[in-house]
């Protein structure tokens, strides 16, 4: 088979002729061929059917492959400062001679899989089309949940429409008649590459087979790629969920929010609100597309289809509507087989007292080591979550009211801020941070600035796209987005959270919707417009008093302290930081003073 579409069957041939498949197969997206795949990986041992949910896998993965690789993640543009501070650069014509000699040979003994893709809705205005050459039939059928595989997309590509060009293999080729047996194919932590090359609107990855690595529609395409043509054509791409919240009234608010990880960005995308008569309804969960609209507001899509989560934390007390969505047709990854055939992870919030560990060992809890990856993950259809919003898949997108900034922090930081204006709006998302975690990439006692939760996504110069954030908010004027900093994290002296967090969060939520109607009070403080307790719906939370106030206290010295920090942070990017940012620091500071 082949497609109209001559750049794209000369681009087959080219990648086949280096890569040297057995053979080439072009994915229809169906669910026969989804079977198909599954089918061969069992054969091959690396599926493993799970009894207890209908439709469903796991798979273990390589210790050495269990998560992004921001270290060996690459901009490559012809000018390193194009790619800026914040991202891996090395030039084209390099990178790409050594991925070619990697990927001379790569697929022998294996399929080469063609995905034609959607992000977004097919023939959505702000969709786009990519096309996906992979070795993998893991990645087939991940691609098949979470974005639109299928001939259509061919259609709508037509003979002469402009695609994505993503290049991935597993590097790991198969001798003749060679099976995997039950061994994650990759390569070696030093032969991994994930490239972009936004000039030439390509990614080039080679030697994983896990998530964002692999999954190229998705960090790659939607949000490196996709932020390097937003910029370039006048629009937006974050690492945003999306969500519907309706009034007691009827009346339907529309939120964008960016959090960095391990914030609980999946469990507020699939909300269920405490409070009596609230609606809320999920339009995506981790990555938003937005172009002004003809009636001059922001139009969100979210580009997938599906929820690539992270499954160990994931509960029925800390989002059910994940938990509803995963019963079926799910593909999990790196989590513990059950004696019973289900699948088990860490504050699951129910025992597993033996079963096969990730790492495909006997396990008991008693072994004092983890059973599940923490980077575990379920790949599940937007479809299957039971407050998926009827108009998720609107092609026209739907209208953001409200943009969220947030991180993790125990101290200084209050449950919420309104910022004055768009361009403090823009200065609260770009010096958003978290206290370090256990993670890796952390540094013990510093605080990790990640702006707008961009940070190992944004495909250019980070300076110039906190100038293209700016120049949007001149562009939407009277329509721009109201923003709003949250912080559900904040601890007493002693330790304890201050804030119950999960469906209460949508008390939070209705201050910021009775804020844009102009109901809801707040006062002015130095670091942005907040809620005053009395502002505030906690009816029904039997919070003592003194702890409201510390929840929505501002320490002006405190803040005051961060400053340079902060204007260390910002003055990083050089010639690129605008100066309008530059403005907001001097602002902050007089304010502070
Ligand atoms: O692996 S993904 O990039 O899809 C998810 C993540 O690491 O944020
Ligand atoms: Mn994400």
């Amino acid at each position: 088979m082949s497609s109209k579409n001559m750049k794209l069957n000369d681009w087959v041939s080219e990648i086949g002729k280096m890569c040297e498949p057995d053979s080439v197969y072009w994915c229809d997206g169906s669910k026969s061929e989804y079977d198909k795949m599954i089918g061969l990986m069992i054969d091959s041992g690396l599926a493993t059917p799970l009894k207890k949910r209908p439709g469903s896998y796991l798979f273990r993965s390589d210790p050495s492959d269990v998560a992004r690789v921001e270290d060996r993640t690459y901009i490559s543009c012809r000018n390193k400062e194009d790619a800026g501070p914040t991202n891996n650069w090395m030039e084209p014509d390099k990178l790409k001679s050594i991925m070619k000699d990697l990927y001379k040979g790569c697929m022998k003994g294996r399929t080469m899989f063609v995905i034609p893709f959607s992000m977004g809705p097919v023939g959505s205005p702000i969709a786009k089309i990519g096309v996906e050459i992979s070795d993998s039939p893991y990645v087939v059928v991940n691609m098949h949940i979470m974005t639109r595989v299928g001939t259509n997309v061919l259609d709508v590509l037509g003979k002469d429409g402009e695609f994505i060009k993503c290049l991935h293999s597993v590097g790991k080729p198969l001798s003749h008649g060679e099976s995997d047996n039950g061994v994650w194919p990759c390569a070696p932590i030093e032969k991994k590459f994930i490239s972009h090359f936004p000039e030439e609107d390509t990614i080039w990855s080679y030697g994983s087979g896990y998530g964002g690595n692999a999954l190229l529609g998705k960090k790659c395409l939607a949000l490196r790629i996709a932020s390097v043509m937003a910029r370039r054509e006048g629009w937006m791409a974050e690492h945003m969920l999306i969500l519907r919240l309706t009034n007691p009234a009827g009346r339907k608010f529309h939120i964008a929010a960016a959090f960095p990880s391990a914030c609980g960005k999946t469990n507020l995308a699939m909300l269920r609100p405490t409070i009596p008569g609230w609606k809320c309804e999920c339009i995506g969960d981790d990555i938003a597309w937005m172009k002004q609209g003809p009636d001059g507001r922001l139009r969100a899509i979210n580009p997938e289809a599906g929820f690539f989560g992270v499954a160990p934390g994931t509960s029925y007390k800390s989002n059910p509507m994940a938990m509803e969505s995963i019963k079926e047709n799910t593909i999990f990854t790196n989590g513990v087989l059950t004696d019973d055939g289900d699948v088990w992870w860490e504050d699951m919030g129910v025992p597993c007292a033996h079963g096969i560990d990730w790492k495909g060992r006997e396990w008991t809890p008693e072994k004092g080591e983890k059973g599940a990856h923490p980077n575990a993950r379920f790949t599940t259809p937007a479809t299957q979550c039971p407050v998926v919003c009827p108009d998720w898949e609107d092609p026209a997108g739907v209208p953001i009211d409200i943009f969220i900034f947030g991180g993790r922090r125990t101290s200084v930081v209050p449950l919420v801020i309104q910022s004055f204006d768009w361009d403090h709006g823009v200065y609260l998302g770009a010096t958003s941070a978290s206290e370090p975690t256990a993670a890796a990439f952390d540094v013990k006692g510093k605080i990790r600035r990640d702006p707008f939760a961009m940070l190992p996504f944004c495909g250019y110069n980070m300076g110039d796209y906190w100038t293209h954030w700016f120049e949007m908010g001149d562009k939407l004027g009277d329509n721009a987005p109201k923003i709003f900093y949250v912080n559900w994290f904040r601890k007493t002296a002693d330790g304890k959270w201050l804030w119950p967090g999960f469906g209460d969060n949508s008390r939070v939520l209705k201050w910021m919707c009775e804020r844009i109607e102009g109901k809801a009070g707040a006062d002015k403080t130095p670091v942005g417009m907040m809620p005053s307790k009395n502002d505030l719906d906690l009816e029904g939370l039997n919070m003592n008093d003194s702890d409201i106030s510390e929840l929505l206290s501002v320490d002006s010295a405190k803040w005051a302290a961060e400053i340079p920090e902060i204007e260390e942070f910002i003055s990083g990017f050089g010639r690129h930081m605008p100066t309008r940012m530059k403005a907001q620091v001097e602002k902050m500071k007089a304010r502070l003073a």
